[in-house]
């Protein structure tokens, strides 16, 4: 078996999904997803230049030493923009792999451990009254996990995943008015006043059994989050996620050392390597990589097995940023996992993005059910693709009151 071309496309309904789709000797074709949020259009590059006409001729059933001859034969290795583009290439041979195979990908890994797996939707408001509504809106909806986000009185903005559209899935990360980003200001001081009190509230409100996550978006300080941290531990959080900046792992030894509270960490993490020390240390409770940023299914997967070992569980990322082909690499290996926790799930779940990419997986009471389809049971319409091309966004920045730049 050969592979014989390779494809990228770019461009989605409200999104630049990057797409690739390898075509082989025997009919078969499999897909994978490249999105790097506001920066697409790098993997595209990275993917037409030099991944594809390294991979015509290749037999795609040999996907672990293919994944090794990008990664290792790169030099450069390990980044985002290169991660995303072997994610790509893995996924799309992982589903070729069972297409062959005529299996639903998770029974390569061992098959379901669970029917449906756990989701959790963005509730926002840009005030508590609105996120409460948001949070009632996905509860009704049968959804029994949320991550609650809202706006802190007095932040001139508070955007750490705050929106004021509380229940739409739109993608409301990317400003399509421009490639210059827009300023949000970010005051921790008001954010670790005001937060305690309204998760509080939503708590009180809600009632125990609501499972309940919320992401500080990098912002505070070592010792910040382990004192935000310690107050927040009567409320029972299902996580608090990326408390401080990922890059200095000793920070959340701080944390640990001051609360018990669940820590979710790793959707800017691209190999096993940002993560072995927080794992093997048990440093954090959820994983957080994706599909897509870890370089595809094959490392992905050798994450969560080491993850297993140390009692930290998976909560993949699923922002919009992904599309619905790197959603199904991760639905089937959380129906495999045996030491699966959560998916985030943001997929746009519009008619334009089914048509695009139609599939039977569902999601139906707050859960995930997998495809019985071949491969990874999501299909990708090139005459849909062609109605689509890249839009030029941005990703806001943060600076403080003073004008100093801080992390998103
Ligand atoms: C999340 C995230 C995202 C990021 C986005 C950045 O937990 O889902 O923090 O929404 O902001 O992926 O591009
Ligand atoms: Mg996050």
């Amino acid at each position: 078996m050969k592979i014989t071309d390779a494809k990228v496309f770019i461009g989605g309904p409200g999104k630049n999904y990057v797409t690739l789709k390898i075509y082989t000797d025997q009919g078969l074709y499999g897909l994978g997803d490249a999105t790097l949020n506001n920066r697409e259009t790098l993997p595209a590059i990275y993917l037409r230049d030099y991944i594809i006409p390294n991979l015509i001729g290749k037999d795609p059933r040999n996907s672990e030493d293919i994944w090794q001859f990008l990664y290792r034969g790169a030099y450069f290795r390990r980044g985002p923009i290169a991660m995303a583009a072997f994610g790509a290439v893995d996924m799309a041979l992982w589903d070729l792999k069972a297409k062959l195979a005529q299996m639903p990908l998770y029974q390569l890994f061992g098959g379901k451990s669970r029917e449906g797996a756990l989701i959790y939707a963005h509730a926002t408001g840009s005030d508590l009254e609105q996120l409460l509504d948001s949070i009632s809106h996905y509860q009704e909806q049968g959804y029994k996990a949320v991550r609650v986000q809202c706006g802190i009185p007095d932040m001139p903005s508070a955007s750490y995943g705050v929106r004021d559209n509380g229940n739409k899935n739109d993608d409301y990360i990317t400003d399509f008015s421009g490639i210059r980003p827009k300023v949000e200001i970010w005051d921790s001081e008001r954010y670790i006043r005001y937060m305690p009190e309204a998760l509080a509230k939503i708590r009180d409100k809600f009632g125990p059994d609501l499972k309940i996550l919320h992401d500080v978006h990098h912002r505070l300080t070592p010792r910040e989050a382990a004192a935000f941290a310690k107050t927040l531990e009567p409320i029972n959080l299902y996580w608090l996620e990326d408390p401080t900046p990922a890059e200095d792992q000793n920070a959340l030894r701080m944390l640990r050392q001051h609360s018990t509270i669940p820590i979710a960490i790793g959707e800017v993490f691209n190999s096993i390597y940002d993560c072995h020390t927080l794992i093997k240390d048990e440093l954090i409770d959820f994983i957080r990589v994706s599909a897509t940023y870890a370089g595809g299914i094959t490392p992905t997967k050798r994450i969560v097995d080491f993850a297993g070992f140390h009692n930290v569980r998976t909560g993949f990322h699923g922002a919009p940023s992904h599309s619905p082909i790197s959603m199904a690499a991760q639905a089937h290996l959380n129906a495999w996992a045996p030491n699966f926790g959560i998916q985030e799930y943001l997929v746009l779940g519009t008619k334009e993005c089914d048509a695009l990419f139609p599939s039977d997986h569902r999601v139906e009471n707050g859960a995930f059910y997998v495809s019985d389809a071949n491969g990874l049971g999501v299909d990708f319409d090139e005459k849909e693709a062609s109605k689509y091309q890249y839009e030029a966004g941005s990703h806001p920045i943060v600076r403080l009151e003073d004008g100093t730049m801080w992390n998103y």
